[in-house]
């Protein structure tokens, strides 16, 4: 008797510690409130990783297991425990998100100092977190005074080579997502989403078309949205059948209005359309009843004009050295080939002035630039700067240079490479003096005595841009001067909402105008290529 009593102990025993809980995905902050349990994962090609353990100073990330919408697993009920995730309790305090480790006991937290994601018992802001969305996953970012603010997933941990969470600047390279698993989340079905969205545009940026809509209003709203692209006619999704997201595909969550379509076929025309949905798996449920929303777009032909990817040395490009020992080189580390320039050597920071220089590069209709760069140690900016008439062997400081190194993005520490985006150039190409058929482009750096950054170039692309379907066509207003410094005049034909976009196609300005002539401040612009939007119409626009 004894005996049975004691075995069936220690059977209930392992049961409870085998306890398994179902997490089902969070699809928007309206889904969570104070209280949810959940866990915190990312993605790696096909696998998920849940934040486990605190590994000095990041969380490690154990592979679980997801069947669609789901995660079933058993949660870690010890700090030691390096194996299984551990669950976190939502809470909010002040309008924003905090996490609650239970079994470390504490408050996931930015730290700063460094990529450092770490729990402590006192609540600061720096434990206090906004949640945007990117797509499905979420963006956590850290209220706290810390330039690493961001929570992601790092599949690429190179200490260790071990997937991590921690903390980024808003800049860095990693850019993995992090998603919200809740348990019992699932269970309740929702109806068909009552509306479809309000607008529906589409803006061509090279070989990408941006889509962004106004949310759906009404009695149901949709959790999320299904955005499909198709050379061809688009094919109306089926309730409980959900589409992946893939080239053509895309699934968004209310409240993000806005999508990109990458790496399209150029001189392509594409159709778009966008079905708000509900549920998830076999429950999904799509509003695809009457007209849904639609856009069309043809993508430009993209030939290029000039490539070095200084696979084996500086290539193409050559080096001017005005003073300071140190000059451009080539480098290799971690199987990426870069022309390389620091002014620190021998223990110190030397002064040293150098140019880095393309060779001629012919200019066409419209000329984009792009580049990726890494940086580390503080210093002086990296310039990037245009000329048409520099002879090779001068000295590029007797040459009228444009700077538009503030149309670039660039890495801002810690080895971290960044994309510069596509810029079209042309515009700043045409007012160079003296007119020319060539151009030229170089990487100024610059080093002083007490200070002398590292910088690293990937790679440089130029290219030529066709577009089949001009801008100005079917546009239902004008807009001048253009370029512009402070001001511009929109001629509108009826009262109406115009949107002034960047490059990337996020919003930066909104104004309401009357019909006839309207002059709009655009002052506060920084230089640089944007879209203006207007019923439907797009004109590109330069602000000096
Ligand atoms: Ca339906
Ligand atoms: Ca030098
Ligand atoms: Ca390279």
């Amino acid at each position: 008797m004894k005996k049975t009593l004691l075995f069936l102990a220690v059977v209930l025993m392992g049961m409870s510690m085998m306890a398994q809980t179902t997490y089902t995905k969070v699809t928007s902050p309206s889904e969570l409130s104070a209280g949810d349990k959940v866990i915190l994962v990312g993605y790696f090609e096909n696998g998920a990783y849940a934040m486990s353990y605190q590994k000095t100073n990041n969380r490690h990330a154990v592979e679980v297991f997801a069947t669609g919408d789901e995660i079933t697993a058993v949660v870690a009920t010890d700090p030691s425990n390096q194996t299984d995730p551990f669950e976190i309790t939502v809470g909010m305090e002040g309008g924003n998100w905090t996490f609650f480790d239970e079994v470390k006991g504490g408050y996931l937290y930015a730290s700063g100092g460094g990529n450092y994601l770490k729990t402590q018992t006192t609540l600061d802001e720096k434990g206090m977190w906004t949640l945007d969305m990117e797509e499905d996953g979420f963006v956590p970012t850290s209220t706290g005074a810390v330039e690493q603010n961001i929570m992601r997933f790092n599949i690429n941990n190179s200490s260790g080579g071990t997937p991590l969470f921690g903390c980024y600047k808003p800049s860095s390279s990693v850019n993995g997502l992090v998603y919200i698993y809740k348990a019992g989340g699932g269970g309740i079905i929702y109806p068909e989403p009552s509306e479809y969205p309000s607008t529906f545009y589409s803006t061509v940026e090279g070989s990408s078309v941006i889509l962004d809509w106004t949310d759906a209003v009404g009695g149901q709203l949709p959790q999320k949205y299904l955005v499909l692209a198709s050379t061809g006619s688009i094919t109306v999704p089926t309730d409980g059948v959900p589409v992946d997201n893939g080239p053509l595909a895309k699934n968004v969550s209310y409240g993000v209005e806005m999508v990109t379509f990458d790496n399209l076929n150029g001189g392509t025309t594409y159709n778009f359309a966008i079905f708000p949905y509900t549920n998830s798996g076999a429950n999904i449920d799509y509003k695809t009843d009457g007209d849904y929303p639609t856009a069309s777009e043809t993508t430009p032909e993209i030939s290029e004009l000039f490539y070095e990817g200084f696979d084996n040395d500086l290539g193409q490009f050559i080096t001017y050295n005005e003073y300071g020992e140190q000059e451009w080189i080539w480098a290799t580390h971690n199987d990426v080939n870069y022309a390389y320039m620091n002014g620190y050597a021998e223990g110190a920071a030397h002064a040293n002035s150098d140019f880095l220089i393309s060779p001629e590069i012919p200019i066409t209709e419209n000329v984009n630039l792009e580049f990726s760069t890494a940086m580390k140690f503080n210093g002086e900016p990296l310039h990037v700067m245009l000329a048409v008439d520099y002879e090779e062997g001068a000295d590029p400081g007797d040459v009228q240079w444009a700077n538009i190194t503030e149309l670039f993005s660039y890495s801002e520490g810690n080895y971290e490479w960044v994309e510069s985006g596509m810029v079209d150039i042309t515009y700043y190409i045409e007012t160079l003096e003296p007119s020319g058929d060539y151009f030229r482009v170089a990487f100024y750096y610059e080093s002083t005595d007490e200070a002398a950054a590292s910088w690293e170039i990937d790679y440089v692309r130029v290219t030529n841009v066709v577009y089949s379907v001009s801008e100005n066509e079917a546009v239902s207003f004008n807009l001048y001067p253009n370029p512009a410094n402070d001001v511009v005049r929109i001629n509108a034909e009826a009262d109406a909402t115009m949107e002034i976009l960047d490059m990337a196609g996020r919003m930066v300005m909104s104004v309401n105008v009357v019909e006839g002539e309207n002059a709009v401040n655009v002052a506060e612009l920084t230089s640089g290529v944007y879209f203006v939007r207007m019923n439907g119409s797009v004109v590109k626009f330069v602000k000096r």
